[in-house]
C-alpha cells in the first residue's frame, strides 16, 4: 500500500447511486474498517462471522433507534472493486434515510469518499491500471453503443494488452543491448539487428495505428458538431427538423427567418451530431438582429467539426456556390455541399447545373435523400466501419504520451540506422518505455493522479 497518499488508510463512504428520490440507493464503504463499522450499526448479524460475497437483510440502527430495514453485501479484500474490504447497504431510496446512514458511519469512524476515490484505490492497490480506471469514468458517462462498447473494451484491458505487448518487446530488446554492452570489449553482437528492425517496426505500427484511431475515438467521445449555413430561406431549418423528424425550428417563407442559432443533438450509427441551424447569411443586411445572428454563424462555422453549405438548386447558380466554397475555406473547414429544393424542378437540369461539383441532391419538404445524407455525414466522420473491438484511443492524455512513444521509437530507429552505440541505444529505448508507462499508470505522480480521479463522480 502506498503510505505517501495522504488519507490512504481511512474508510471511506459514499453514495454510488444518484442523489435524489429512487427506489434504493446503495452507499459503499472501503477500507480495513468498513466491516466492522457497519458491523457496528447492523445488530441483526454479526458481519465479521459471515463470508465475503454474502448478502443480509437486517436493520440499521444507531443508539437503539432504527434509521432503514436494509440489504448489506459483503465484498472482502482482495476480491472487491477496490481491492480492500467493500461493504454495500442498499437502503430506501430516500435521500434523508440514507444521509442517515452515511452520517451514522461518519460517526462510526468512515469518511467521506473524494470523487472517483474508490476506483483510484482499485488502481493503487492492482486491480486496474490507469487505462482501464479512464475507461470506468468513460462507461459512466456513455451515452451511444459506440462509446459504451470502447469503454467497455478498455475496462476488459484491450488497450492495456497492446501496451503490455509493446513493454515486453522493449524490454526484450533492450535486455539484448545491455547484454551486449556488459561483452562490448569482445565485439560480439547477441542481438541480431534485422530482429532489432523487425521489432520497432512492428512497435512503430501499433503506435501509428492507436494514434490514428485517436480522431475516431474523438468522435466516438465527443461527437460531432455540424454547422448547417446558406442564404435565407435555403432551407436550413427545414433540413434540420427533417434530420431530427421533429418540428424543431421555425420554418416559413419569410427569408431571414433563423435569427439566433438552434442546436440539436441526434444519433446517427452510433454517433452523436451536434447540428446547428444558423441564421441565414445575406451579404446586405441592415436589419442589427440580423447582423448578429450573421456574425454568430461566422463564428459556428469555425467552431464546427463539419459544415453544410445548402442552397436552393431553383435560386443559387454555380458562382454561388464557388464564393460560398471560398468562405468556408477561409476557415479551413470540412464541408459538404447540398441542393436543396429539387422537388421543383427536373432532376435532370439540375444535374447539368451543377455539374462537375460534389453536391448531394435533397428535397428536405419532402424528405427526400435525406438518408443518403445521413450516410454521408457519417462517412465524413468515420473510415470504414466502427470496429470496437479494435482498441481506439479516446483519451487526450493517451494521445499525447503515444506520440512521445511514437518519437521515441523514431529515435530507436535512426539510432540502429546510424549504428549508435548500445549505451545510447539504451537511453532512447527507457525514453521510449517511460512514456508507455505513463499512460498505464506504472510511473505516476499524486498530482497526476489526483486530476484524473477527480474528474470521476463521488461514489465510484
Ligand atoms: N419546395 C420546397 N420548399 C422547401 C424545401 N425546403 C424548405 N422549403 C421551404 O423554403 C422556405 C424556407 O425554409 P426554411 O427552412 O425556413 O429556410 P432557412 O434556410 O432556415 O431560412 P432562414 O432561417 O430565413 O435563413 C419555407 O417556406 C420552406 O417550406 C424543399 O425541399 N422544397
Ligand atoms: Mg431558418
Amino acid at each position: 500500500m502506498p503510505d505517501h497518499i495522504s488519507g490512504w488508510d481511512d474508510t471511506i463512504v459514499a453514495l454510488a447511486t444518484p442523489a435524489g428520490i429512487g427506489a434504493i440507493g446503495i452507499i459503499r464503504l472501503s477500507g480495513t474498517r468498513a466491516i466492522s463499522i457497519v458491523n457496528d450499526l447492523f445488530p441483526s448479524k454479526d458481519l465479521a462471522k459471515q463470508s465475503s460475497h454474502t448478502i443480509h437483510v437486517g436493520f440499521i440502527k444507531e443508539d437503539g433507534i432504527d434509521i432503514d430495514e436494509v440489504v448489506v453485501s459483503l465484498f472482502k479484500g482482495p476480491k472487491s472493486y477496490t481491492g480492500e474490504d467493500v461493504v454495500e447497504i442498499s437502503c430506501h431510496g430516500s435521500p434523508f434515510v440514507q444521509q442517515q446512514v452515511i452520517q451514522a458511519c461518519i460517526r462510526k469512524g468512515a469518511r467521506l469518499a473524494k470523487a472517483g476515490e474508490f476506483t483510484q484505490r482499485a488502481f493503487l492497490n492492482g486491480k486496474l491500471d490507469l487505462t482501464q480506471a479512464e475507461a470506468v469514468a468513460d462507461l459512466i458517462s456513455s451515452n451511444t453503443s459506440a462509446s459504451q462498447r470502447t469503454a467497455l473494451h478498455n475496462i476488459r484491458g484491450g488497450f492495456s494488452e497492446i501496451l503490455k505487448q509493446l513493454r515486453e518487446n522493449l524490454i526484450q530488446f533492450s535486455a539484448l543491448i545491455e547484454l551486449e554492452l556488459d561483452f562490448s570489449q569482445e565485439d560480439v553482437e547477441f542481438a541480431d539487428r534485422g530482429k532489432f528492425y523487425e521489432l520497432i517496426g512492428s512497435a512503430k505500427g501499433t503506435t501509428q495505428q492507436l494514434l490514428q484511431s485517436f480522431h475516431l475515438g474523438n468522435v466516438i467521445k465527443n461527437g460531432v458538431s455540424v454547422a448547417i449555413i446558406g442564404k435565407p430561406n435555403a432551407g436550413k431549418s427545414t433540413l434540420l427538423n427533417a434530420l431530427l423528424n421533429e418540428n424543431r425550428a421555425i420554418v416559413s417563407e419569410i427569408a431571414g427567418t433563423t435569427r439566433d442559432t438552434v442546436e440539436e443533438i441526434i444519433n446517427i450509427d452510433g454517433i452523436l451530431f451536434r447540428l446547428i441551424d444558423t441564421a441565414g447569411i445575406r451579404e446586405h443586411s441592415t436589419d442589427v438582429i440580423e447582423l448578429i445572428g450573421i456574425e454568430k454563424t461566422r463564428e459556428k462555422i469555425k467552431q464546427s467539426d463539419e459544415v453544410i453549405y445548402m442552397f436552393d438548386v431553383n435560386t443559387e447558380t454555380p458562382a454561388d456556390i464557388e464564393t460560398a466554397i471560398a468562405l468556408i475555406r477561409e476557415t479551413n473547414q470540412n464541408y459538404l455541399l447540398v441542393g436543396n429544393k429539387t422537388d421543383l424542378q427536373d432532376k435532370k437540369n439540375v444535374a447539368e447545373k451543377f455539374a462537375g461539383h460534389d453536391i448531394i441532391f435533397i428535397s428536405a419538404k419532402d424528405l427526400m435523400n435525406i438518408n443518403i445524407l445521413k450516410e454521408k455525414l457519417v462517412a465524413r466522420v468515420v473510415q470504414g466501419n466502427i470496429n470496437t473491438e479494435n482498441t481506439i484511443v479516446t483519451n487526450a492524455r493517451h494521445y499525447e504520451a503515444l506520440k512521445e512513444v511514437d518519437k521515441s521509437l523514431a529515435d530507436i530507429k535512426a539510432g540502429l540506422d546510424n549504428k549508435i552505440t548500445g549505451d545510447l541505444l539504451a537511453l532512447d529505448i527507457r525514453r521510449c518505455l517511460h512514456y508507455i508507462s505513463e499512460i498505464t499508470g506504472d510511473i505516476s505522480n499524486e498530482n497526476v493522479l489526483d486530476y484524473i480521479f477527480s474528474k470521476f463522480c463521488i461514489g465510484k
